[in-house]
């Protein structure tokens, strides 16, 4: 049984040092993001009575540089009596002629009735005022065949007119994505679906749509409910036809615990992609810590020559690298590498052709009972992450995390690490994802490993600075 840490009077070592998180309570889903007068701002889900979810606020964090990041006071709370009573959920921050604006969900409090609702902001981004007119979206089109789940809106310019995407389902169909058009933000014309998803492979409810350009194609980012699997997020890349969304190839944007991803594009033209990190272990547990949640590092998104959609952690963190440990294939020979750490950014390239598997293991215990090991093994063309605790820990998940993934040609295999306390956050050759969540026994699983050493390449590793 995991103990509190407060009871222990252990430092919480779970908790990340330079990933984003409050203070204390509940943070889910990236909301708001943008670049605004050189700032960069994040809000997101939060409730300020603590570590569970209920009592949605939108947080407020900035940051000069996307690698640290500053809490502010919450900027919008429910009002009673109002749309949003019940709680404010997830939405995007807009420039309207200068002004910021919020467009939100507002919930009932049970969150049966979903309505869209726009709250003004000030210059700083840190007070808001609720429109008049909330809310500004409140029917839900019939077709849907229910009232729900209709939420999370993401607007965007084009063509001098604003348009909103909404996510929601069709019952019997799959998940949808509804397509709104507007002059001021105000009043609403809903069109049509942008999009509409195949049950059996896109799962029964869309969360969180995001719908931009990357060039010459459209990408649709998507976060799934299933009917019986664990939520996940999932990207289609196509065209836009008589403001249809036409997908061409559609992939995993990632495997595990990453959601309710969030894009903008900076001042810079750089479109930069947020993500809730949720927790892998029970509410009991989370309640204990006195936190729960934490927002992926930035990355910058863009398409390969196959279409595929690339993430990479914004550059901006390698600010926050320390001492380097680099190792050139011919120093390793011990499976055993002479580094330790909790917070670790690491670079590493595996030649796939010279053994069945190869990989990292990383949160390693002295006795190496308990680890994290990322693997990727040749035969099945899987990227795999095996957490192993020392006894069962039926309040800490484990089970196998992966996906499908194959080297292109040379058989180079590129991992970026990127592991924070009970955070791990693994890209294979930019394109394919699995975010992790490990809860070590103790302080002391600090080792780092190689599975099959011979297929090393090369390898850095740094240590990273707390951002606190
Ligand atoms: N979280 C929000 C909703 C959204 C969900 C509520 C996704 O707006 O659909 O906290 O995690």
């Amino acid at each position: 049984m995991t103990k509190s840490l407060s009871s222990t009077g252990q430092q919480d070592f779970h908790r990340p040092s330079y990933h984003f998180l409050p203070a204390a309570n509940w943070m889910n889903d990236p909301n708001g993001v943008i670049q605004w007068k050189g700032r960069y701002h994040l809000f997101y889900q939060y409730n300020p009575d603590g570590a569970y979810h209920a009592n949605m606020h939108w947080g407020h964090a900035v940051s000069d540089d996307l690698a640290r990041w500053q809490e502010l006071p919450v900027a919008i709370a429910p009002t009673p009596d109002s749309p949003d009573q019940g709680g404010i959920f997830s939405g995007c921050v807009g420039n309207h002629d200068g002004r910021p604006v919020a467009v939100y969900t507002g919930v009932n409090d049970d969150y049966s009735v979903q309505t869209q609702c726009l709250a003004l902001g000030n210059d700083e981004l840190t007070e808001w005022r609720k429109h008049p007119r909330n809310p500004v979206v409140g029917e839900v089109p019939a077709h849907l065949g229910q009232r729900r789940d209709f939420r999370d809106p993401f607007v965007w310019r084009q063509d001098d007119q604003w348009y909103m995407a909404l996510s929601a389902h069709i019952v019997g169909v799959g998940g949808a994505v509804l397509l709104y058009r507007s002059a001021d933000l105000i009043d609403w014309e809903y069109l049509h679906p942008l999009y509409v998803g195949d049950r059996a492979r896109h799962g029964r409810n869309f969360e969180c749509a995001n719908f931009f350009r990357l060039g010459e194609k459209w990408v649709l980012i998507i976060s799934v409910q299933w009917d019986q699997a664990p939520t996940n997020t999932i990207y289609l890349v196509g065209r836009l036809e008589d403001l249809r969304f036409i997908p061409e190839r559609e992939g995993v944007y990632d495997a595990g615990y990453s959601y309710a991803s969030l894009m903008h594009f900076d001042e810079s033209g750089r479109p930069l992609i947020y993500s809730w990190i949720r927790e892998g272990r029970e509410v009991d547990l989370q309640r204990a810590a006195g936190w729960s949640g934490v927002q992926a590092i930035p990355r910058v998104l863009s398409l390969d020559s196959q279409n595929r959609l690339l993430s990479q952690p914004v550059p901006e963190i390698e600010k926050l690298r320390r001492t380097r440990h680099r190792f050139a294939p011919s120093d390793i020979a011990p499976v055993d590498l002479p580094v330790r750490g909790l917070a670790l950014d690491i670079e590493a390239e595996f030649d796939v052709s010279v053994a069945d598997t190869c990989g990292i293991e990383l949160a390693v215990a002295p006795d190496g009972e308990e680890k994290a090991a990322i693997v990727y093994e040749r035969d099945t063309g899987t990227l795999r992450i095996d957490r192993h605790y020392r006894r069962g820990e039926s309040e800490i998940d484990s089970a196998p995390q992966g996906l499908a993934h194959r080297p292109d040609a040379g058989d180079m295999l590129q991992l970026r690490i990127l592991l924070d306390g009970s955070v791990l956050e693994v890209i294979a050759d930019g394109r394919s994802r699995v975010t992790s969540r490990i809860y070590p026994s103790s302080a002391d699983n600090r080792g780092v490993g190689l599975v099959a050493p011979t297929a090393l390449r090369a390898l850095d590793i740094w240590e990273m600075a707390s951002i606190w």
